[in-house]
């Protein structure tokens, strides 16, 4: 059986604060302090709150039998006035009866350890906790639902297959060699790839994506910024050259959060003074580490020079925002059709505040495409345990020797089922319950 643990499972502040047991003797240990002394199962009822014979405070007291609680012991909640002074008292009172004060994420990781959440489960709850945006609880919602399992299982199933097929032809090698399971592997790896692209770009829905705006001095990007984070952020005038070191300021991306970089103006280095040079080469360092680039080209300003700058969007997600709208166009559209190629466009005044909704859903897409699954906002950790499948598998489909190519998919396989938590080393459990605060 477990020991005893208690914590206060709310921030402080609140008009009602609640402090948590979970444990063997929960129940007992609370009726120390409790008046009547008797909690039914499962059914919230008013007790008093008895410190040293006097009452402290008229609480709320929930009572869940082990088997039937989140973290499968028995838990006992009180919800008590919010002053910290009762809440403070209420864990002493607990402390008193032999609990021992949580760690962070402990509730949690009990619940792990009695199988009642896989580690990804666990993890889940952490980022629902956090989640600040729209697809941020969405993709927690669905990975407490079991959805990064759902998602791996299928890769799981052709390992073991392939896995099975290999040993088979160990285990009996005087007959006839069954071929090697070549279609299983390439599935695999295929699957694997896929699983952690995504993971890749789940990483920006927990964690936020870097958004970085770019383009010709005075295009209006700081103007952009200060419009879409709704505060005058950074600095905007008329003239030319006016952003030099990077401003940045964290906003919602259609549901999905975004930290916005504005940047200096990017133009020849002929004729910059070393400041503004400078504040070039802060704004390519920004582009290296953007995941999402916003050039902002400026409709009112002829095309050739600003249209220079394309080649820089290389590869990475970027939108092209058609800035000035208010103001008459210095260039055909077909042109910048032409020069944006298939980039996507969005038509914005950023001195307007117009068009920004559409500017923000197409930097979401670009982000995020459909085809994402949102269970797959995961962590660094599940990127790098399925790195290290993809790894494995692909060595797996180098080795002619079956027993070398088993050896490989045997650590494959055990590289995914860390995702979930199937088999992970104590010190990695750790690190995933500390991010937790105390109380959950
Ligand atoms: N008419 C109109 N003017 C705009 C719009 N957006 C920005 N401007 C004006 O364009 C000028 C430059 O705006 P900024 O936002 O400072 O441009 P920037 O790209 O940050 O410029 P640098 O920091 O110098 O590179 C300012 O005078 C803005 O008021 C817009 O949508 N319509
Ligand atoms: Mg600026």
């Amino acid at each position: 059986m477990s020991e005893l643990i208690a914590a206060l499972a709310t921030p402080p502040g609140g008009a009602l604060g609640v402090v948590r047991l979970s444990g063997e003797g929960a129940l007992a240990a609370a009726m120390t302090f409790l008046e009547p002394k008797s909690v039914p199962e499962r059914r919230p009822v008013l007790r008093d709150v008895l410190d040293g014979g006097s009452l402290l405070d008229l609480a709320v007291v929930t009572c869940w039998p082990e088997g039937r609680s989140y973290t499968g012991e028995e838990i006992v909640e009180i919800s008590a006035h919010g002053s910290p002074y009762v809440l403070g008292r209420i864990l002493e009172l607990c402390l008193a009866a032999g609990a021992r004060q949580a760690r962070p994420g402990e509730f949690t990781q009990r619940a792990y350890l009695q199988g009642k959440l896989d580690l990804d489960q666990a993890e889940a709850v952490c980022d629902l906790i956090l989640s600040q945006t729209r697809l941020a609880h969405r993709s927690a919602v669905a990975r407490l639902e079991g959805g990064l399992s759902k998602s791996t299982a299928r890769l799981r199933g052709l390992l073991v297959g392939a896995l099975a097929s290999l040993e088979a032809s160990l285990d009996h090698p005087g007959e006839e060699a069954p071929p090697r399971p070549e279609e299983e592997l390439r599935e695999a790896c295929r699957e694997a790839g896929l699983l952690l692209e995504a993971a890749g770009r789940g990483r920006i829905l927990s964690a936020g994506a870097r958004v970085v705006i770019v383009g010709r001095p005075n295009a209006g990007k700081s103007s952009l910024l200060n419009a879409l984070a709704g505060q005058e952020r950074a600095i905007v005038s008329e003239e030319p050259g006016t952003t030099r070191d990077a401003v940045s300021e964290p906003c919602d991306l259609g549901g999905l959060k975004g930290l916005l970089i504005d940047t200096a103006g990017l133009r020849e280095e002929a004729g910059a003074g070393p400041v503004e040079r400078e504040g070039m080469r802060r704004t390519r360092t920004q582009l290296e580490s953007a995941d999402l680039v916003l050039l902002v080209v400026d409709r009112s300003a002829p095309l050739a020079s600003q249209a220079a700058l394309f080649p820089l969007l290389n590869k990475k997600p970027a939108v092209v925002a058609l800035n000035k709208c208010d103001l008459p166009s210095a260039f055909p559209a077909a042109e910048l059709r032409r020069a944006a190629g298939n980039l996507p466009v969005a038509e914005v005044s950023a001195a307007r505040r117009a068009g920004l909704d559409r500017l923000c859903e197409a930097a979401r897409s670009a982000l995020l495409p459909a085809s994402v699954p949102c269970e797959l906002s995961v962590s660094v950790r599940h990127a790098a345990a399925l790195g290290a499948c993809l790894r494995e598998l692909e060595a797996a489909r180098l080795r002619p020797e079956p027993e070398l190519a088993a050896e490989h998919l045997r650590r494959a396989l055990a590289a995914l089922d860390a995702v979930c938590g199937l088999s992970v080393p104590d010190d990695v459990l750790a690190q995933v319950f500390a991010r937790f605060c105390v109380g959950k």
